[in-house]
């Protein structure tokens, strides 16, 4: 599935073939988030509408304990919410640390759109989004309390600690099967869209690792790390444990590797290689990674099995599995 967008994978010219509006997100639950985002398309929307509309759609989801309202919350029973938008190095906006607002991809937008920042964190950037007249909610469900709280007995028989956080990243188990809320743990939706005009835009939005440590901020949110766009030449956006893409900025290096001429796919590989040369990898460790070019052509890769994407564009509407996984 390699540079599997429309070119086929010659992806070299792409310059040749004309535009198709395509959007493309991480895990199973990108599809319906692609389905809301492509309903913008139909509307005259841009990439940019496209991209917030597939976020705000998992931030919504209550069914997905990772990505918004409903999100696990960190090790203190805390729902804390990250995102980026990004259009290019000029144009981007973010949020980390939102507490009281279910849409924080929105509020992102609203950074970028109404402030010469870049990133607002924390009560600050909740009282930003009261200011721009944005909905709040009470961000944790009961399904995700109710988890806090079992993994609460678990991590106190274990650590002796009430609040010592775990790294817990667990992806795709069981996502819309009726498996218990603690083993349907999903995280972050990155996602990269393509309109018909040639207009590049990434979104990325989470509630981070679960039972994370409070304080503690991911890569989602973060210009260059979960997230970057650049319209010259394309995007990218990672899943995963945050730590690790943050430690060679992940999607900037993505991007930066197309510049250099390599495949979408070729990108996603050098990121997940220069991660694996620094660090000693467990078998909880994933990352999955998006690379999507400036004309449609794309490859996504990931550490380990389980990754999944959502693929968008006039003639597909499907989940692939990553072109090339580092740990079979
Ligand atoms: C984080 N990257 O906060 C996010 C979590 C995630 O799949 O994407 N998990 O580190």
């Amino acid at each position: 599935m390699a540079g599997g967008g429309r070119n086929g994978g010659n992806w070299a010219f792409y310059g040749l073939i004309s535009l198709m509006a395509t959007l493309l997100s991480t895990w199973s639950f990108g599809q319906a988030a692609n389905a809301a985002g492509w309903a913008k398309f139909g509307d005259g929307g841009s990439a940019l509408d496209a991209v917030e509309a597939a976020c705000r759609d998992a931030e919504a989801d209550l069914a997905n304990p990772t990505v918004g309202v409903g999100g696990l919350p960190d090790s203190s029973g805390r729902v804390s919410l990250d995102a980026a938008i990004m259009l290019s190095p000029a144009r981007r906006g973010a949020v980390a640390a939102v507490r009281r607002h279910p849409h924080p991809i929105t509020i992102a937008r609203r950074v970028m759109e109404t402030t010469p920042h870049v990133l607002l964190v924390g009560p600050d950037a909740d009282d930003f989004a009261d200011r721009q007249l944005l909905e709040p909610a009470l961000l944790l469900s009961e399904s995700s309390k109710k988890a806090w709280e079992g993994w609460m007995k678990e991590n106190v028989a274990r650590t002796g600690h009430p609040f010592a956080a775990t790294m817990a990243n667990i992806e795709e188990l069981g996502y819309g099967s009726a498996a218990p809320i603690n083993e349907a743990n999903h995280d972050t939706i990155g996602v990269l869209g393509l309109d018909d005009e040639g207009v590049l835009a990434g979104g990325c939005t989470t509630s981070g690792l679960a039972f994370k440590m409070p304080g503690r901020v991911g890569d989602s949110p973060i210009i260059g790390q979960g997230l970057y766009v650049d319209p010259k030449v394309g995007a990218a956006t990672a899943t995963g444990h945050g730590e690790l893409v943050m430690s060679v900025c992940g999607s900037f290096l993505a991007v930066e590797r197309l510049r250099m001429g390599d495949s979408p796919l070729d990108a996603a590989k050098v990121v997940l290689e220069r991660i694996a040369e620094h660090h000693a990898l467990t078998d909880d460790d994933q990352i999955g990674l998006i690379v999507l070019g400036r004309g449609g052509e794309w490859g996504c890769a990931s550490l380990r099995a389980g990754f999944r994407v959502a693929l968008r564009t006039e003639g597909r509407d499907e989940l692939v599995g990553p072109g090339w996984v580092m740990f079979k």
